[in-house]
Formats: C-alpha cells, sequence, structure tokens
C-alpha cells in the first residue's frame, strides 16, 4: 500500500526534487504538495510547486497555499542559495492547472480528520508555519496523523547560524510547537542531509536518463551547486529535501537515533538550534516520540531519485 503523504514545502531546488521524487515513486501517494513562505515569498513557491508538477506530468497533484510569513518573526528568504524566483537556473512551465481555493492549513486539517487515523503522514520541507497553525487550530490531528518526517534543524551543525538550519530558524515558534507534540517526529536535519551530496558523477547519472525532465533536474543542480560553492563553502550541493521522502519510500536509507529534540527560542547565540539530548542510552518509542537521522545510504538514497525521474519520464 503506498503512503499517503502531504509535502508541505517551499521550492526551493531541493524541494523541487522532494516533489519529483514523491511523485515518481509508487509507493507514495502524494495527496497535495501544500506551500509556505521560506525559500521565497509564498507566491513564488507556490507558482514553483506547481510549475515542476506540470514539469512532471502531475497536473492531478493539486497545490494549496498555506502561510506567507512565519508565526512571530519579520520574514526572511533564502535567495542567496535559491535565487531570486526561488527555483533559478531553469526555465519553468507555465502550470496549467489552477491553484486550489482552500487554504493549505485547512486542507491539511481536513485531510487528516477525514482519513482514517494514522493513515496521512506530513512532510514538511520548509519552515513549519503551516504545521504549527494546523495543530493549533485542530489539535485532534496530532493523534490521527502517522508520524512527520520533516526536513529541518541538525544536531551538530547548522547553516543559517552556526548551530541552526534555515527552516527552523526563520520560524523557531513553528517548530517548538511541532516537536512539543507528542506525534512521531523523525528529525531529518543536515547531519544527515549533508551527506546526500549531488556529485558530478550523480549529475551525470540523473543526465543519463535523457529526458527533458532529466535535463531540468540537472540544471537545477548546476545552479544549485553554483550557490553552495559561493556561499556555504561546499563542492557539491547537499539535497536536503528528498531525503525525508527517501525515509517513507525505504527506511532503510538511513540510520535514526532517538532522543528528545526541542527548539531554543530566547538563545542569545542559539535561536532556533534544535538541541537534541543524546545522553545516556537510546530511549524506546514508548518514552520518546522523537528521533533523528544519522547516517544515509548514499548509494540507495540516488538510485531512488534517478529511479523516479527515470520513472515519470
Ligand atoms: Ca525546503
Amino acid at each position: 500500500m503506498a503512503r499517503k503523504i502531504i509535502l508541505d514545502s517551499d521550492p526551493g531546488h531541493d524541494d523541487a526534487v522532494a516533489i519529483l521524487l514523491a511523485a515518481g515513486n509508487p509507493n507514495i501517494d502524494l495527496l497535495a504538495v501544500t506551500t509556505v513562505g521560506g525559500n521565497q515569498s509564498l507566491d513564488k513557491v507556490t507558482y514553483n510547486a506547481r510549475a515542476v508538477l506540470e514539469k512532471a506530468h502531475r497536473t492531478d497533484i493539486p497545490v494549496y497555499a498555506g502561510c506567507d510569513r512565519p508565526l512571530v518573526r519579520p520574514q526572511e528568504v533564502a535567495a542567496s542559495i535559491h535565487g531570486q524566483t526561488g527555483l533559478d537556473g531553469v526555465e519553468l512551465p507555465v502550470p496549467t492547472r489552477p491553484l486550489e481555493d482552500m487554504h493549505a492549513v485547512n486542507f491539511i486539517v481536513k485531510t487528516i480528520m477525514e482519513n482514517e487515523p494514522g493513515t496521512i503522514t506530513l512532510v514538511p520541507t520548509g519552515p513549519l508555519t503551516n504545521i504549527a497553525m494546523a495543530v493549533r487550530m485542530e489539535p485532534r490531528i496530532v493523534e490521527r496523523v502517522k508520524e512527520v518526517v520533516l526536513m529541518g534543524g541538525g544536531y551538530h551543525v547548522g547553516n543559517w547560524s552556526a548551530v541552526a538550519e534555515f527552516n527552523i530558524k526563520v520560524d523557531p515558534e513553528a517548530a517548538h510547537v511541532v516537536f512539543n507534540e507528542p506525534w512521531p517526529v523523525t528529525m531529518v536535519g543536515l547531519d544527515l542531509t549533508h551527506q546526500a551530496l549531488c556529485t558530478p558523477a550523480v549529475q551525470k547519472r540523473i543526465e543519463g536518463v535523457g529526458t527533458d525532465l532529466a535535463q531540468f533536474v540537472s540544471g537545477l543542480m548546476d545552479f544549485f551547486r553554483k550557490t553552495y560553492q559561493d556561499n556555504q563553502d561546499f563542492v557539491d550541493p547537499p539535497v536536503h529535501d528528498p531525503c525525508t521522502v527517501a525515509y517513507l519510500i525505504d527506511p532503510t536509507v538511513m540510520t535514526t537515533r532517538r532522543c528528545p529534540v526541542d527548539v531554543e527560542l530566547t538563545g542569545t547565540l542559539t535561536t532556533g538550534m534544535t538541541v537534541a539530548d543524546l545522553r545516556g542510552p537510546e530511549p524506546s518509542a514508548e518514552q520518546c516520540h522523537t528521533q533523528v537521522a544519522v547516517k544515509l545510504d548514499f548509494d540507495k538514497f540516488w538510485d531512488l531519485v534517478t529511479d523516479a525521474i527515470e520513472r515519470i519520464g
């Protein structure tokens, strides 16, 4: 049975690859892409989500726009990494399917409440604003969601400050809400995603698929490599967001460590840090509802991504 997921994203080069992996793998039932202001403004990332689905010939998948700014703090975008459009470096197709009327937060709540408990998985790959809003609007979603598998944070490294990752740093209050609800949360943070590097060999393999879509992904990776080289001192870009979807397709794509995780809101240097308590023996699932991703199976991950691009055609 395919896993029913809602991908809550802010595309974004790596979000685009996450959408393609979810749309192109038969074990995932992508119910909708919901969007949140993050890498770029809400309007831009929403357009990008629709354009990526258009490129993947998946106009059957609806897109719902959500919150346009963080709960408390002024908005901060990642133009240094994703450019002025949020998906710089490629030509986007014009979306043919209109944006849905309903707000993303309403859609998330409605979908979870209307489906059998334990059947919907939330996959946030942007700031956690929509998810926090959904929890506050309808607290019963917490016990009905199967799990939350999110890209964000890190237990020993940051990218938007020394210790904080972008998605958490820009809306730490929302992240605080999400990590403190008792649903199962898997944090796919920078410790893991910095292993998901799009090396020249990986990119060549993707290009080898030989389709227009494969060229599109390669174009995205060229831009992403350049901004990561210029701004984050990387040689190859880490393709963060699809790691979440890969884990849902095949949990053996990564190892995880169960541990309490909380979000710093009042640090003078550490606001937005995901503080993971790795002391002592690993707690059980009954004792602890949060876990962090540790080690990626690099080959298995890129096999899944390449396979999805191939299947989409
Ligand atoms: Ca993202």
